[in-house]
Order: C-alpha cells, then sequence, then structure tokens
C-alpha cells in the first residue's frame, strides 16, 4: 500500500491546549504521534513510504475560504511582532474571544482575526504550523491522486489532523481540512463519499460540504450531546438546499463497543453503497479505540480490523486519511490493525 508522510509534521508542536472547564495541560496532538505510525509501518512488509508531492494552494482554497488560509500563513509571524507589557503567551497564538454564530464582522487586530478565525481553545497556530499543515494537506492529496490513478487504496498519514477545520476555520487540532481537500479533489475525477469513523463527529467536513448533492458525508462519533464538538454532529443534521439528503450523522452513546459501532457502520456503508460512490475518503480516527484518553468508546483491535473489513467490502477504491487518536502506545498498532484490512 503506498503510504504518504513528510516530516515537516514535526514542526507543528504546539506546547499546551486548554480543555473544557480550564485546564491547561500539554497539548494532546503531538509529534510522536505520527511518528508512532511511521515506525509501526516501517515493520510491516506492505507499506511504501513515499514523500507527498506538493499541489499547490489551488485545491486547498477550492474548499477553504482565502481570507482563512492567508491568516493561518501570517498568524504566528504577526503575533511575534506585536509589541507589548502584557505577559502574553508567545509560544503559540490562540484568543479567548469567539463571536457567536450571529456575529460576523471581521476585526482588524490579530486577536480579533483569531477569534474570528478560531472556535475552541485546542489549535494553537505556532511557528511550523501553516507549513505542516500544507504538508498534511499534500500527503492526503498524493493519496487521492494515487487512487485515481489506479491503486485500490493509499493511507496518507496526516498530521495535523483535518475533519474539525471547516471552511474559515481552525479547531480541535485541524487547521486544513486533509480529507475534505481530498474528496473534493476526486470528485472531479468520480464520484466521491467521505466516512469520518475518528471518535469525535467531523464537524468541519459537513460544514464544507453541507449544501453539496456530489459528495456522500458520513460521519459516526460520540453524541455531542456529551462530547466535542457539542454544536454539530446531531442525527437530524442531514444537509441543506440542494444537499438535503447526503450529509449523515451517526451519533453514539458513551461506552459503545464494537458490537454497536458495527450496527451504526452497517447502515453508513449501506447509504454509501446506494450512492454508488467510485472513491471513498475515510477520515480514519483512532481514537475509537478503548484505550483512548480522549475517548468514551470500547472498541477493540481486532474491532477496528473488522471495522476495515466491513469498508473493503464496498470494494470501492479508498483513501484513508489520518484523524485523531491519542493512546500513543497503541496508535501505531491501531492503524496497521486498520490498513491491513485494505491489503
Ligand atoms: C482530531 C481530533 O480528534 N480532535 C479532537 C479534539 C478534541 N478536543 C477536546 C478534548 C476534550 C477533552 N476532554 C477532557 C477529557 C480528559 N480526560
Ligand atoms: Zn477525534
Amino acid at each position: 500500500m503506498l503510504v504518504f508522510y513528510s516530516a515537516t509534521h514535526q514542526q507543528h508542536h504546539p506546547p499546551f491546549e486548554i480543555f473544557d472547564g480550564g485546564e491547561k495541560v500539554p497539548n494532546f496532538e503531538v509529534p510522536e504521534r505520527a511518528e508512532r505510525i511511521l515506525t509501526a509501518l516501517r515493520q510491516t512488509t506492505w507499506a511504501n513510504i513515499l514523500v507527498p508531492e506538493d499541489f499547490g494552494l489551488g485545491p486547498i482554497l477550492n474548499v477553504h475560504d482565502n481570507g482563512y488560509i492567508e491568516f493561518l500563513r501570517t498568524a504566528y509571524t504577526e503575533w511575534l511582532q506585536i509589541e507589548t507589557d502584557a505577559p502574553y503567551e508567545k509560544s503559540a497564538l490562540l484568543p479567548a474571544t469567539f463571536p457567536p454564530a450571529s456575529w460576523r464582522h471581521k476585526p482588524e487586530t490579530l486577536l480579533g482575526r483569531a477569534g474570528y478565525y478560531m472556535s475552541d481553545l485546542s489549535a494553537p497556530i505556532t511557528a511550523g504550523t501553516y507549513l505542516a499543515a500544507l504538508a498534511s494537506a499534500n500527503c492526503a492529496l498524493s493519496g487521492a491522486k494515487a487512487i485515481a490513478d489506479g491503486e485500490k487504496s493509499a493511507f496518507a498519514l496526516c498530521r495535523p489532523p483535518g475533519h474539525h477545520a471547516g471552511k474559515a476555520g481552525c479547531a480541535g487540532y485541524c487547521y486544513i481540512n486533509n480529507a475534505a481537500v481530498a474528496a473534493n479533489w476526486l470528485s472531479e475525477q468520480g464520484k466521491t463519499a467521505l466516512l469520518d469513523i475518528d471518535y469525535h463527529a467531523g464537524n468541519g467536513t459537513q460544514d464544507i460540504f453541507y449544501e453539496r448533492a456530489d459528495v456522500l458525508t458520513i460521519s459516526i462519533h460520540a453524541d455531542p450531546d456529551y462530547e466535542y464538538p457539542y454544536f454539530c454532529g446531531y442525527a437530524d443534521e442531514h444537509g441543506a438546499g440542494v444537499g438535503i439528503g447526503f450529509h449523515h450523522n451517526f451519533p453514539l452513546p458513551a461506552g459503545t463497543d464494537t458490537t454497536g459501532y458495527l450496527k451504526s457502520l452497517s447502515s453508513a456503508l449501506q447509504l454509501i453503497k446506494s450512492f454508488g460512490a467510485k472513491y471513498l475518503v475515510i477520515s480514519a480516527g483512532m481514537d475509537l479505540f478503548g484505550g483512548d484518553p480522549l475517548g468514551k468508546f470500547k472498541v477493540t483491535k481486532p474491532g477496528i480490523h473488522q471495522i476495515g473489513l466491513e469498508i473493503t467490502n464496498l470494494n470501492v477504491s479508498s483513501l484513508i486519511c489520518m484523524e485523531g487518536g491519542y493512546n500513543n502506545a497503541a496508535l501505531g498498532e491501531n492503524i496497521v490493525a486498520f490498513l491491513e484490512a485494505f491489503q
């Protein structure tokens, strides 16, 4: 299997995040995650690890707002240049004031724009964030090109992850929505569906494709009624305008085990079959694993392999994009268990 990995991800290492409740903790989304996965893949006989191609900004700007990407590019440099007596945290840019949806004035000031383009306190922008996010998107695009060129499957070892990043904003460790960029690119080559199995609802992907009928998007996740991202990912959200009927959410209770998970997966796969997808993009977060420090599901490693097998029963060319997963010790073996189903 072709695997796309860029060492550029190491330049993105946000020192902290702030949990709901105000607890400031070391950021869970660390470079070690991708390195663990890379090590596990190198130990397999089948992973052909390649450096991604550079696709430029074109395919990214086809799903993201221009002003937002420009903000990502320049924000940290501007942050360093601000002169103040305030005890600002300069290791990363993080605002603490966010607009409700109805306030859409974009301020000129950097912290104002930061609040405008961010929606939580877990996606700080650091010196290397923009370059790492671009490299991550290039991994997804390179994988998309590989399956368009005839590979049955490919793995994009994306880091930072992407599925919480919407058209015009970063959130939840995500800056550029790698899977959405790849799915949009693939949709120009053939009918494309996107299945998100990360533990958290794929709100960014939902935002990007919500009014589109040409890309089917489905997310299976922890019920946002008790879990991040709280405000999106409910079962009654089915798309808008011509997109009505082309988005589906499967919110699940805390404690969901492999058996419970596979029931929703079966419904999701039926929808993909009926849609008639030529290509499938999978947002593969491994935080559905029972031992995840941020998750409340009880899916096992054999369960993760089984999820992969059920997806391959569709017999659709598949691009697997790395999303979340924070049990670093188990991360490599979990994603290998998933990918082996595609071999
Ligand atoms: C890509 C991805 O998986 N992003 C997830 C972002 C989740 N951010 C919120 C984390 C909330 C943690 N809740 C506290 C649990 C402490 N044990
Ligand atoms: Zn997640």
